[in-house]
């Protein structure tokens, strides 16, 4: 498959590069990133989230003064009309917690997403290795300041 095959699409919505990030196979959290975008002129809602691997939440980090981040709990997420919407580290996530299976990297993880008009969109989401990640982690923090602003 095409490296840009994960693309799920539903009323001007599209969901694309969804990943997964784990600490160990034996994790019980991770957290979930990806692109919305929205072709409708209206902002769209997404206001819940369900995976059956873990229970699913949204979230957003803040990084205060002292470079403590911080996570919040977000009752939904806009996409505005004719634009995007960036899930990354550091900022909004989809945090699964709860966590009671395996992660194997030879599989995906399906998770639902469930906008307040337009219904659900199911999508995969590839576990992306967490030494990776992790290093990725460090590497954003060594460096102190990584705000990123569209
Ligand atoms: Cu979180």
């Amino acid at each position: 498959m095409p490296a840009n095959a994960a693309e799920f699409e539903l009323k001007g919505i599209s969901v694309s590069n969804p990943y997964l990030v784990v600490f160990g196979k034996n994790a019980k959290a991770g957290a979930g990133y990806l692109v919305i975008s929205n072709k409708n002129s209206d902002p769209v809602i997404l206001k819940k989230v369900t995976a059956d691997f873990g229970k699913a939440m949204l979230h957003k980090t803040n990084v205060d003064n002292e470079g403590v981040a911080k996570m919040k709990h977000l009752e939904s997420i806009a996409v505005p009309g004719n634009g995007f919407l960036k899930l990354e580290p550091g900022g909004i996530h989809i945090m699964f917690m709860n966590i009671s299976i395996k992660f194997d990297e030879s599989r995906k993880y399906p998770v639902t997403l469930i906008f307040e008009k337009q219904g659900s969109i199911d999508i995969d989401l590839e576990l992306k290795s967490a030494r990776k990640s992790q290093k990725a982690h460090k590497h954003e923090h060594g460096h102190g300041h990584s705000h990123k602003h569209d």
